[in-house]
C-alpha cells in the first residue's frame, strides 16, 4: 500500500477539492457552505462542506419513510450483496481515503490503512450476517392448527450520527449495519470530518445502494443532529460520540410522543490498565505507549490510566518516560510518524487546560516538545503525569496525556474500586502473569472489552466485538453477533391453518 500512497497524495493535490454537500434522493442540495481546513498545516485548505437545512432534515424523511418498506422486502440476501459490494469499492479506493484521512483528520498513514481494513471488515461482517439471518423464517412450536413464525425486520427510518475519530470506520460502520437490517437511513458525519463520509456515500451508491435509502445531512449537532433525534419519524438512533451528546439525544427521543426509539451508543472511556509486579515490562511499555499515544490518544479506547505497584514503579515510569522519546511527532504523510495533531484548535485548547492543571497538582514527569509544530498545526507532545490520587482525574481527557497512579499490593482493590466508581466501562488492560490478580481486577473494574497481556485498542471486527456500559455506552458491540438485532425489529407471525383450508404453506 505503501508505494502507492506517494501516488495517491500527488493525485490528491491536483484533483478537484471535493465538497461534501448534503445528498438527499441522490440529489446535491445547496447551503452555507465553510471550509474544511487540514489539522496539520492550520489554515490549509482540504474541502468545503456545504450545511444542510431543516428543511433538508424534512425531505431526507419524507424520501426515506416512502423507499423503506422496499428496501427492507429486498430481503437479506440482497442487501447484503450490496454491502460486500461496498466493501469491494472501499477497498479499490483505498489509498485516496487513507490520503483524504490525512489531511482532513490528521490520521497517520497506518491509522489510515487500519481504518479503511475496518469498514471494509464492517460492511463484510453484516453482510454476512444480514445474508444469515434476515431472510430466515424461525418455525416456533405451538398449539396444533397454528403455525407461528419469527422473523427479523427493519424498524423504519435510523439516523445514524459519527465521529471524527474515525471519520470513516465508524460512519460505515453504523450505516452499513443499519441498512443491513433493512432500514433507511440519515447520516449526520462529525462537523470537523464531513469530507471522507461524504466520499463514503458516494462509494455506497456506486456499490448499488439505493440513493433513496441513504440521506447524507452534514451540519452542526445543535441544529442538524437535534433536528434528527427530535424528529417524531425517527425509529432509532446510532451515536458515536461523547456521554453528554448521548445524554442529551436519549432525552429528546424521550420527550417525542411518538416511537418509543432505541439508542444504540458507544461514548467516552476513562480506561485503566493495571499492571502487577509479575508483568514483563518491556510488554507493559510497548503496550501502554501504543494505547495511550496511538492514535495521538484520540480513541474512546484509549488508555488513560496506569496503575502500578509501589514496589517496581520508579522503574516502570522511568521505562515508559524513556519510550516516549522514540515517538516520531509530525506530518501524518510521513510514513516515519508515530503520532499526528489532534483534530483542532478546541481539542488543544482542552488538553493545554488539563495540563496547566496538572502542573499545578499533580507531577509532570515528561512532556515531548511541540512548541515548532504547532506552529503550524494542532499539534500536542504526548504527556505522562503522575497522579498524586484518582481524585484528580473523573472525566474523560481525549488525546495523548497518559496518567500514572502508584498502588501498594494490599490496596489495589480499594484502589480498583475508585476507578469503577467514576462509572465509565469501556476498555481495561490488565498485566501480570497471575490468574488471581486478571480475576481480581475483572471483578471489580467494569469494562466492555478487557485486554491481557496486551494493547487495548484497535478491535478487531467479528473477532473483538466492542462496546461499553455504564457512562460509556449502552451496547449491543459493534462488530459483535448482536449489533445488528438492535437495529431490527422482530415480528411474530401466528397462521390459523384451519381457516386456509388446511394448507400449512399458505
Ligand atoms: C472510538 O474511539 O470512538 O478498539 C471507538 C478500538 C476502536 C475504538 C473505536 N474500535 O480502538
Amino acid at each position: 500500500v505503501r508505494a502507492s500512497l506517494a501516488k495517491a497524495f500527488r493525485d490528491f493535490e491536483t484533483a478537484e477539492p471535493i465538497t461534501a454537500a448534503p445528498l438527499v434522493n441522490g440529489k446535491l442540495l445547496d447551503g452555507a457552505a465553510h471550509h474544511i481546513m487540514s489539522p496539520v498545516d492550520s489554515g490549509e485548505y482540504v474541502g468545503t462542506a456545504v450545511d444542510a437545512s431543516v428543511d433538508d432534515v424534512n425531505a431526507a424523511f419524507e424520501i426515506a419513510i416512502a423507499a423503506q418498506p422496499a428496501w427492507d422486502a429486498r430481503g437479506g440476501k440482497a442487501r447484503g450483496a450490496i454491502l460486500r459490494a461496498m466493501g469491494d469499492a472501499l477497498e479499490a479506493d483505498m489509498e485516496r481515503l487513507i490520503v483524504l484521512m490525512a489531511r482532513e483528520a490528521g490520521k497517520t498513514l497506518n491509522d489510515g490503512i487500519a481504518e479503511v481494513r475496518e469498514a471494509v471488515d464492517f460492511c463484510r461482517y453484516y453482510a454476512a450476517q444480514a445474508e444469515r439471518e434476515f431472510d430466515s423464517d424461525v418455525r416456533l412450536p405451538g398449539p396444533a392448527g397454528e403455525t407461528n413464525h419469527l422473523g427479523l425486520k427493519g424498524r423504519g427510518v435510523f439516523v445514524c450520527i459519527s465521529p471524527w475519530n474515525f471519520p470513516l470506520a465508524i460512519f460505515t460502520g453504523q450505516v452499513a449495519a443499519a441498512l443491513a437490517a433493512g432500514n433507511a437511513v440519515i447520516a449526520k458525519p462529525a462537523e470537523q470530518t464531513p469530507l471522507v463520509a461524504f466520499e463514503a456515500v458516494r462509494l455506497f451508491q456506486k456499490a448499488g445502494l439505493p440513493a433513496s435509502v441513504l440521506h447524507f445531512l452534514p451540519g452542526t449537532g445543535e441544529i442538524i443532529g437535534a433536528a434528527l433525534t427530535n424528529d417524531p419519524r425517527t425509529q432509532g438512533v446510532a451515536f458515536t460520540g461523547s456521554t453528554e451528546v448521548a445524554r442529551a439525544i436519549n432525552r429528546s427521543l424521550a420527550a417525542r410522543e411518538t416511537a418509543i426509539a432505541p439508542l444504540i451508543a458507544e461514548t467516552g472511556g476513562l480506561n485503566g490498565m493495571f499492571v502487577d509486579t509479575t508483568a514483563l515490562r518491556e510488554q507493559v511499555v510497548d503496550d501502554a505507549i501504543m494505547s495511550a499515544f496511538g492514535s495521538a490518544g484520540q480513541r474512546c479506547s484509549a488508555l488513560r490510566i496506569i496503575f502500578v505497584p509501589e514496589d517496581t514503579a520508579d522503574e516502570l515510569i522511568e521505562s515508559l518516560a524513556g519510550a516516549m522519546d522514540e515517538l516520531q511527532l509530525g506530518d501524518p504523510m510521513d510514513p516515519a510518524t508515530d503520532v499526528g495533531p489532534v483534530i483542532d484548535n478546541e481539542q488543544r485548547e482542552l488538553l493545554l487546560r488539563h495540563m496547566e492543571r496538572m502542573e499545578a497538582a499533580a507531577k509532570v514527569i515528561k512532556k515531548i516538545d511541540d512548541v515548532e509544530l504547532s506552529e503550524r498545526g494542532f499539534f500536542f507532545g504526548p504527556a505522562l503525569v503522575e497522579l498524586p490520587s484518582l481524585d484528580m482525574l473523573d472525566r474523560e481527557v481525549f488525546g495523548p496525556i497518559l496518567h500514572v497512579v502508584r498502588y501498594k499490593r494490599r490496596d489495589v482493590g480499594a484502589i480498583a474500586r475508585e476507578l469503577a466508581a467514576k462509572g465509565y466501562g469501556l476498555t481495561l488492560g490488565i498485566h501480570s502473569r497471575l490468574a488471581s490478580f486478571h480475576r481480581q481486577i475483572q471483578s471489580i473494574v467494569p469494562a466492555g472489552n478487557v485486554y491481557v497481556n496486551r494493547n487495548m485498542v484497535g478491535a478487531v471486527v467479528g473477532v473483538q466485538p466492542f462496546g461499553g456500559e455504564g457512562l460509556s455506552g449502552t451496547g449491543p458491540k459493534a462488530g459483535g453477533p448482536h449489533y445488528l438485532h438492535r437495529f431490527a425489529g422482530e415480528r411474530t407471525v401466528t397462521i390459523n391453518i384451519a381457516a386456509q383450508g388446511g394448507d400449512p404453506e399458505l
